[in-house]
């Protein structure tokens, strides 16, 4: 065997011996999630052949030609029985494409694909594409709601200034795409938006997050929602505040919708990011509310705090001490897989149930907005423990 064939056979039986990699879910455990080991999506990943040039007539010295940067905030789904995850994967040169990978068991063993998704564009081609959130509506399709980031052309000399609007794609089967026409709102730029699953009066419901520049949301901002006759041609006139941000809170700077709500009997389910400004930076949060079933803008539960913060390696990464995610599934016994990128970079799982999530949500106290209040609240749990 030459050196060529060797570096070849190394590379094929690393990556083999990753992908089969067992995950082992983690001591530490506060009751309402399970943490787990192993990073599950990572650069590593990535299939060789989307990597290298595995001919050695044309790449003798086995180099890696197209490298990946990161693997991170993937939308989720069950299809055909598989825990199925679109992946956003960076390339070295910055751009952002999905990629497909699936799981039997939603913890370990993710597989891509043959090909990244060729997802077709409008007349006007995007620059950027990411987070894409998956969603089986009521009307038959499986939609990606996606951020579209181009560049702004009202600022041509500031090479930084970009625009996020959300793209809109669907799909039957995950590798097949339609392209529709990007949202239309009129609250500036939009990021994290996400689909409602059910029809709300006969229209489509989308969560929104407007915002006043690309990166800053700006003095509005917070968690929107509004309503659309069709997805063909998306348009929302009027948009109310969910959820909004807050003084001294951890969405004291922004926050945005992660997966489609789960739906249960005591209402649905929300997984969101907050994020909040420190001397390190931002520092992004998961956190989760639950809305009224009939009126799914309207909040009926607000546990206080952060429900996933970074922690350990999680904190470091391309944008450290960021945790964001928009995928999670439900299997049919009531599991709840939460899946969250840390640092954008890398993908993990955390493991819960319907019930553990409801009592977190309507247990938790909510945040009294000041001291006196936490403490407050611990002599309240103080007293009942002392009944
Ligand atoms: O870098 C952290 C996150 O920043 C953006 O999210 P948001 O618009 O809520 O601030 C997105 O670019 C997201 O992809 C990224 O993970």
């Amino acid at each position: 065997m030459n050196t060529f064939e060797q570096k070849l056979k190394q590379l094929l039986a690393k990556q083999e011996a990753l992908l089969a990699q067992p995950n082992t879910p983690l001591a530490s455990n506060n009751g309402i999630y399970q943490r787990w080991q192993n990073a599950i999506i990572t650069g590593e990943h990535i299939p060789v052949n989307w990597r290298y040039d595995l001919k050695q007539a044309t790449n003798p010295m086995l180099l890696e030609r197209i490298g990946v940067n990161a693997t991170f905030n993937s939308g989720a789904i069950l299809f055909n029985n598989k825990y199925v995850l679109a992946v956003r994967v960076e390339g070295n040169d910055r751009k952002s494409y999905f990629a497909i990978a699936e799981s039997d068991n939603g913890i370990d063993n993710f597989t891509f694909r043959n090909r990244p998704i060729t997802l077709p564009e409008t007349e006007q081609p995007d620059t950027n594409v990411y987070d894409m959130r998956l969603v089986a509506h009521q009307d038959g399709y499986i939609y990606g709601l996606f951020c579209t980031e181009r560049k702004d052309f009202e600022q041509p000399h500031d090479l930084s200034a970009a625009t996020a609007q959300c793209g809109i794609a669907r799909t039957k089967d995950l590798d097949n795409w339609q392209r529709l026409p990007d949202l239309v709102t009129y609250s500036g730029q939009q990021r994290n938006v996400v689909l409602h699953p059910e029809f709300i009066d006969g229209k489509y419901a989308l969560y929104t997050r407007p915002q006043d520049g690309f990166i800053s949301v700006g003095s509005g901002g917070g968690i929107g929602w509004g309503l659309t006759e069709s997805m063909e041609n998306a348009v929302i006139h009027e948009e109310v505040i969910v959820d909004g941000k807050e003084y001294h809170t951890i969405k004291e700077i922004k926050n945005g919708q992660g997966p489609a709500p789960i739906k249960t009997d005591q209402g649905w389910l929300h997984l969101a990011h907050a994020v909040r400004n420190t001397a390190a930076g931002l520092r992004y949060v998961l956190y989760m509310f639950m809305t009224e079933l009939e009126r799914p803008w309207v909040v009926s539960h607000r546990p206080g705090g952060h429900f996933i913060a970074p922690q350990h390696g999680e904190r470091l990464g391309d944008v450290s001490n960021v945790v964001f995610s928009n995928g999670w599934i439900v299997n049919e016994n009531n599991e709840v897989f939460i899946y969250y990128a840390s640092s954008d970079t890398r993908m993990h799982v955390a493991t819960s149930s319907i019930d553990q999530l409801v009592d977190y949500v309507i247990n938790t106290p909510e945040d009294g907005l000041k001291s006196a209040a936490s403490v407050q609240t611990i002599n309240n749990l103080i007293d009942h423990n002392n009944s």
